[in-house]
């Protein structure tokens, strides 16, 4: 049930442009840092931020990503326990900075178990998330390092990405489960 747009195209344009952006100055640069998109959606947007990086830097930003699937009964009652599925990180971690990248955090249960995955498949310098969205009700101690916006809800709203990419549309919504 929708309730109302909160972001349009050149909204999450901006977002992208300004956490590029931050990447950037936060890390003194990029050399050392890859990006690790978190299926579905984040994903599109770690390639995205990917290119608006290049197109700043002039360095190429490698981009990884990771499968994780949270059981739940239905889209308000998420289970506990995020299951990774799939990992297609191709590159060394060691000494690397990785920015995890989600569409929305929520939980934060996810992010939590992608630190996981990553830490099993190296030793990375440190780890960084970036998401589009913050809708809050955290349940670990996981705060974002880069927040497209911070977005209050109810447990009992739902936070809709659309990306060009996967949903031929740009642009993000609250609906009412
Ligand atoms: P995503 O892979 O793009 O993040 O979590 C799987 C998908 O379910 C998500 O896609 C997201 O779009 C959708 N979803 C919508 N509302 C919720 C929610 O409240 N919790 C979770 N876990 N997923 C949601
Ligand atoms: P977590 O609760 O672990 O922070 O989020 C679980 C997963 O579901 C993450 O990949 C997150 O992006 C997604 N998610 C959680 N809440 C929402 C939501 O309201 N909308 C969308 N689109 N995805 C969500
Ligand atoms: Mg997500």
């Amino acid at each position: 049930n929708f309730k109302a747009q909160i972001m349009d195209e050149q909204a999450i344009q901006r977002a992208i442009t300004r956490i590029a952006h931050e990447i950037i100055e936060k890390n003194k640069g990029v050399e050392d840092v890859i990006l690790v998109g978190i299926k579905t959606r984040g994903v599109p947007l770690a390639v995205r931020l990917a290119d608006k990086i290049e197109a700043i830097e002039k360095v190429k930003v490698n981009v990884g990503t990771l499968d994780i699937t949270l059981y739940r009964d239905d889209l308000s009652k998420l289970g506990d326990n995020p299951v990774l599925n799939d990992t297609n990180i191709d590159f060394d971690l060691k000494d690397k900075t990785v920015v995890l990248v989600d569409d929305v955090l929520f939980t934060g249960r996810t992010v939590r178990a992608a630190m996981d995955a990553i830490m099993d498949i190296g030793r990375p310098r440190s780890i960084q998330l970036a998401v589009l969205i913050d809708r809050g009700h955290r349940e670990l101690p996981i705060r974002a390092d880069f927040v497209g916006k911070n977005v209050p809800t109810s447990k009992e709203e739902i936070i809709c990405v659309h990306f060009d990419e996967i949903d031929n549309i740009n642009d993000v919504t609250i609906n009412e489960k």
